[in-house]
């Protein structure tokens, strides 16, 4: 089994203890750490939606991974710095309320700290509010995070909060998450879409 191969094993049995030590070991093989992520966490997360999905996989387990991929992350993340963008750039990326999926939007969290920006990783359910609240503390980025599409609303919410108190035009808004699509970005307001983690750190380093 090669090291993507054995990364995307421990994900899927939700190996924690194991998964730092591997993916350092993998690193110092001279596994690139983004393709440790792109390659072998993200698509292990998308093995256990699968099992999830055909009954296999329950709850604990697919907490047992998430837990397992967030440790991972972790362990790789001073190796996800790819450049020196955004210094002193303040982004706040949180979830919306009501939503509790975390992993997609700390992956653009430790991605965007990697390359340099300043990030407040507010954490999930989070209400309009503290994303106001972020923006008045000198953010210049909002990232909204939605995984359900019961959720995904609530970022135009934070959004008509912001217009509200004028300080829209004063911040950049991303929003990502799986059922989010560009149109529905424009929709709401936002200035753009990130697909993936990845799209959004591209974005964000064109722009600062
Ligand atoms: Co839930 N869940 N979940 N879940 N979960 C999904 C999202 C679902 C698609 C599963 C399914 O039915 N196939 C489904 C949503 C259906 C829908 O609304 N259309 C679902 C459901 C229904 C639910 C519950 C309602 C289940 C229940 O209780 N009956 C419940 C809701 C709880 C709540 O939030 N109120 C629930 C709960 C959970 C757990 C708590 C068990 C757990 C989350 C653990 C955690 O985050 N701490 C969980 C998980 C793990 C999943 C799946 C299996 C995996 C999500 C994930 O982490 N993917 C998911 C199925 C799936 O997505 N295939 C599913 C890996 C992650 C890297 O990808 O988050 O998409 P993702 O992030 C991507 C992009 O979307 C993007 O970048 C990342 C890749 O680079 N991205 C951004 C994300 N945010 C971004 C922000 C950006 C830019 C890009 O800019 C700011």
């Amino acid at each position: 089994m090669n090291w993507l191969e054995r990364l995307h094993e421990a994900v899927v049995k939700g190996q924690k203890k194991q998964i730092p030590d591997l993916a350092l070991e993998a690193v110092n093989d001279g596994v690139s750490a983004v393709s440790l992520v792109n390659e072998a966490i993200i698509p292990a997360m998308n093995t256990v939606s699968e099992l999830w999905r055909n009954g296999e996989y329950y709850i604990p387990e697919v907490m047992r991974s998430a837990v397992t991929m967030q440790a991972g992350m972790d362990a790789l993340k001073p190796y996800l710095v790819t450049a020196d963008h955004g210094k002193g750039v303040k982004v706040a990326v949180g979830t919306v309320k009501g939503d509790l999926h975390e992993i997609g939007k700390n992956l653009v969290a430790i991605m965007l700290e990697g390359v340099g920006f300043e990030v407040e990783n507010m954490g999930a359910n989070q209400e309009p509010e503290r994303f106001l609240e972020a923006v008045q503390n000198g953010a210049k980025v909002i990232g909204l995070s939605s995984l359900l599409t019961t959720s995904m609303a609530e970022m135009k919410n934070v959004i008509a909060l912001l217009e509200e108190k004028g300080v829209k035009d004063d911040v950049t808004i991303i929003v990502g998450g799986a059922p989010i699509t560009n149109d529905f970005a424009m929709k709401i307001g936002a200035d753009y879409y990130g697909q993936d983690a990845a799209t959004a750190v591209e974005i964000l380093n064109n722009l600062f």
